[in-house]
């Protein structure tokens, strides 16, 4: 499914976060950029040591949550992974959604800053941190889209679902809140 938004593409996919072709790849990161599970461990296992060893030299001191930071990609076909931090969903009343807003904004950022022209996403925080799908998806979709509108960049922002449930929630938060073309 994709939309036009100021003649950019916002684009939804299922599939493998590691296989993109893309300038950029967002990795779902922790605090510490220790590595983990999920889409963590899929980056560094298929990038390989040389993303840990850049970003324990350039981050040492982590990222906090919220926000982003960029790397190379190793050998993943990404030119860049961004490693963002989403929060840990608590019942929602503790900024989970401006946490989880910001960490879009800073990857798109920094996407634009190191001059990539397309970006890819997976559902940042609704695996181990446990953020509901539905909303997560309505958080991250809004975001993309308002950054589309206010910058007019990246060329493409993709959202790379693992399964379908995934990409039926982020179909619904889009077709809800593209504007129409
Ligand atoms: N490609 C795309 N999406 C994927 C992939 C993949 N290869 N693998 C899983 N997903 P998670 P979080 C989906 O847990 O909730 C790590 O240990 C998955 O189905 O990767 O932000 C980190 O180190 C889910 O919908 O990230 C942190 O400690 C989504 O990606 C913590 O987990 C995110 O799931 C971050 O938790």
């Amino acid at each position: 499914m994709k939309a036009t938004i100021c003649g950019q593409t916002l684009e939804l996919v299922e599939g493998d976060i590691t296989k993109q072709r893309v300038d950029a790849i967002v990795n779902a990161a922790n605090s510490r950029l220790a590595g983990g599970g999920g889409v963590d461990g899929a980056i560094h296992r298929g990038g390989g040591p040389e993303i840990m060893a850049e970003t324990d030299r350039l981050h040492p001191d982590g990222c906090p949550t919220g926000s982003a930071v960029i790397s190379c990609a190793g050998r993943l076909p990404a030119k860049h992974v961004i490693h963002a931090v989403g929060p840990v969903w608590s019942g929602g009343r503790r900024g989970e959604p401006d946490l989880l807003a910001g960490a879009h904004r800073r990857c798109l950022e920094l996407a634009v800053e190191h001059d990539c022209r397309s970006i890819a996403f997976p559902a940042i925080s609704t695996g181990v941190y446990g953020y509901p799908l539905d909303q997560a998806a309505r958080v991250a979709i809004q975001t993309a889209i308002q950054f589309l509108q206010e910058q007019g960049r990246p060329e493409l922002v993709r959202f790379v679902l693992f399964g379908r449930p995934a990409y039926d929630e982020f179909a619904a938060a889009l077709t809800e809140l593209a504007p129409p073309s």
